[in-house]
């Protein structure tokens, strides 16, 4: 055989060896190893191509172009199985990364209202479904919404410094204080009433933090009370203690029994505190009740004159009954829970078992 049918054959052959093996080959990179091999400056096209040299001139260019060809199509070959393996790598990482939309998620954990959050709201709750308005007013308070209005003279032993937060301030500056009971937003709310030419019945649940300058066992400088109020014509104590009945058996859950005993507070007149028959041995005498069957929960009275008077309500025309309670006395009294220090120290392990 001449030597430039060889060379033909050569040719043939490595352009059939190659396009085999482009097709066969796995990945980019495999088919980067290929084009160094076949098209590269040491690969084996360039040593077909050194055979040329021993060919007579005027049959040089016929190799010369036959090469060209391979060339071009080896080097079109290469770009298909680029693109082609381009297109399957692509496939093969959308494939890995594939989200299985069918598994269920990992719940967050979801955090829960504090014990004694739940148990001022379930108490406004109550008093909402009853028809009083829920309202709420400043923390920082001065001494009239706080003592003048509510019938608590200046020299009455709840303003003396150890049981309310004063701030500091110079001498024309109205004191200001952290407000030791809620009631001064039934006086803001009065007050708003008679500004707005507006006249009772006003019916008010006021929650709210409270402070007192107290840290014992049984007390906490911060606390929470709920406060209700009615003020219209022809109040009276058998609306108070409807209500009260009403609220304790629908916070405890059950039939309570309760029970008035006289008492003083300087913004109602008359006054009682409330017992409840005792819910841990009902009635039967316990630790909880000491043995008398009976438990205090809040204190109550009919509006102090004065104080209708202190906001420009004719107490000769109207009347009104308040109460107040400790709302973690009540969730304490609901739960059993024997420590008022626990609500303070946010135990999980407390929080949990109530519910977080
Ligand atoms: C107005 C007029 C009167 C609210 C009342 C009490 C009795 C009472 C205590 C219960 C436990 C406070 O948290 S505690 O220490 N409260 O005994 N509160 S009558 O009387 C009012 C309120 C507003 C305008």
């Amino acid at each position: 055989m001449s030597e430039i049918n060889s060379l033909k054959d050569k040719l043939q052959a490595l352009q059939e060896k190659a396009l085999l093996a482009f097709q066969e080959a796995a990945d980019l990179q495999a088919l980067q190893t290929l084009r160094v091999a076949y098209l590269g400056k040491k690969g084996e096209l360039t040593s077909v191509l050194k055979g040329v040299g021993k060919l007579p001139p005027q049959e040089r260019p016929v190799i010369g172009q036959h090469v060209n060809e391979v060339k071009a199509v080896l080097a079109a070959a290469l770009d298909t199985a680029a693109s082609a393996l381009a297109v399957k790598e692509k496939e093969q990482r959308i494939a890995a990364e594939r989200l299985d939309m069918t598994l269920s998620g990992r719940s967050a954990a979801r955090g829960s209202l504090h014990p004694v959050q739940q148990g001022l709201q379930e108490m406004t709750d109550i008093f909402a479904h009853m028809g009083f308005t829920i309202a709420e007013g400043p923390e920082i308070e001065d001494e009239f919404h706080n003592f003048d209005a509510l019938n608590i003279p200046q020299e009455h032993p709840a303003r003396a410094m150890h049981d309310t937060f004063f701030f500091e301030a110079s001498d024309e500056q109205q004191a200001k204080l952290l407000r030791t009971h809620t009631s001064p937003v039934q006086i803001r709310t009065m007050q708003d009433c008679v500004a707005s030419g507006g006249t009772p019945p006003l019916a008010i649940v006021a929650p709210g933090r409270v402070y007192r300058c107290d840290y014992d066992v049984t007390h906490s400088p911060m606390f929470h009370q709920v406060e209700v109020f009615k003020v219209d014509k022809d109040v009276s104590l058998a609306h108070l203690k409807g209500v009260l009945q009403h609220f304790l058996s629908a916070y405890f859950e059950k039939n309570i029994e309760i029970r008035l005993r006289p008492h003083y507070f300087p913004f109602t007149e008359p006054s009682a505190e409330v017992d409840i028959g005792c819910v841990f041995c009902s009635g039967k005498g316990c630790r909880v009740c000491k043995g008398s069957g009976w438990v205090e929960v809040l204190g109550s009275g009919m509006i102090h004159p004065n104080v209708l008077k202190a906001v420009g309500i004719d107490s000769e025309v109207y009347s009104g009954f308040a109460f107040g309670l400790g709302v973690e006395r009540l969730v304490m009294l609901k739960h059993g829970i024997p420590d008022l220090r626990l609500f303070f120290e946010n135990d999980v392990r407390f929080l949990r078992r109530m519910g977080a």
